[in-house]
């Protein structure tokens, strides 16, 4: 065999394994290029005698008329078979878009909006960054009190701060002196807790105030009970435990029948039966002058809540901070 039929013999091997535009480049710079395998057999003809150089040349330049004809069918073959494939099949269907949906606590705050609505209470919002007087003064809590410490309270100044309660809202409101007012305020609230599965430095409240003529305790244990019983179950039941606050007087927290083991005692309840869930109270006398309203013709019941107390419990979830972590496996769980 000559040396020339070993070759052509090479690229066709090579040239049955291309698959490729890119492989074809490669394998005709590997034979054609500037130091491909026949160009060094034609620089070698310099060193023939003028009586063998003719005959050479003419059959080099037989094999390059091959090769090159085989590169270009190769070429045509690919360009072909690329047509022919289909790249786009119109017939599969769509790609469904992924739905998202509204943050676990977004939903139970939207579950307690909606309940006190269809009761008769209008929503009220206000600012985050309250002054201290809204926050704690016109709440009757005194300059000593412990909640009005700095390692308790995110202060910007002296005076402004992020609110700790919704409550200051409920004074903007007496503020405006149109009564009577029977109104909730959801939102953040802000306090300077080291996080741990129970704590988080922001979480949500929604606090309720009713103030109207002749407004007594009774009037607050029938409108927590039909909310709770909306909110759990109507086989709910609830309890008032003495309590004190600032700015109700009296002061009581607010305990439901555990909704998992129906008051029985679980692991949730801690054997208990019943869940906290709340404080509630009637509106202190010195609130209401406080805001130029004459507690003498005028009382009022206000109650507070924590969306995330409820939403830990009625999901499951047992460490508050998966809520501000905006992990999908959690989220797409609700
Ligand atoms: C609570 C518990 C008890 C409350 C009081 C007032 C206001 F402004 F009327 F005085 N608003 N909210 C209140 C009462 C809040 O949260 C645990």
């Amino acid at each position: 065999m000559s040396d020339l039929d070993e070759l052509c013999l090479l690229f066709d091997s090579e040239l049955e394994k291309v698959e490729d535009g890119r492989a074809l480049d490669d394998l005709r710079v590997r034979f054609l290029g500037k130091k491909g395998l026949l160009t060094q057999k034609f620089k070698e003809l310099g060193a023939l005698s003028p009586a063998d150089k003719p005959a050479r040349g003419a059959e080099l330049n037989r094999v390059k008329e091959r090769l090159q004809e085989a590169l270009a069918q190769r070429q045509q073959a690919l360009e072909a078979g690329r047509l022919s494939q289909p790249t786009l099949d119109l017939t599969l269907p769509g790609r469904r878009p992924r739905l998202g949906r509204r943050h676990p606590l977004a939903q139970v705050e939207a579950r307690v909006r909606s309940i006190f609505r269809s009761m008769g209470f209008v929503v009220e919002t206000g600012p985050e960054v309250e002054t201290a007087y809204y926050n704690f003064t016109a709440l009757n809590t005194p300059e000593w009190h412990p909640a009005r410490d700095e390692a308790d309270t995110f202060y910007l100044d002296a005076e402004r701060l992020l609110r700790t309660e919704t409550s200051p809202v409920q004074i903007r409101v007496l503020e405006r002196g149109r009564l009577p007012v029977r109104m909730i305020a959801p939102g953040r609230v802000y306090r300077k807790d080291k996080p741990d599965p129970s704590h988080f430095p922001v979480f949500h409240q929604v606090e309720g105030l009713y103030v109207d003529h002749g407004v007594t305790f009774a009037d607050l244990k029938g409108t927590l009970l039909a909310f709770y019983r909306s909110l759990f179950g109507e086989e709910t039941a609830i309890r008032f435990r003495p309590h004190f606050f600032p700015f109700t007087e009296p002061s009581a927290e607010v305990d439901v029948t555990c909704f998992l083991c129906q008051g029985e005692g679980c692991r949730v309840c801690k054997q208990s039966g019943w869940l906290e869930m709340g404080g509630s109270g009637m509106v202190d006398p010195n609130v209401l002058s406080g805001v130029g309203i004459d507690p003498e013709e005028w009382s009022g019941y206000a109650f507070g809540l924590g969306i995330e107390r409820i939403a830990m419990l009625w999901y499951g979830v047992d460490d508050i901070r998966l809520f501000w972590e905006n992990d999908l496996r959690f989220l797409k769980q609700f």
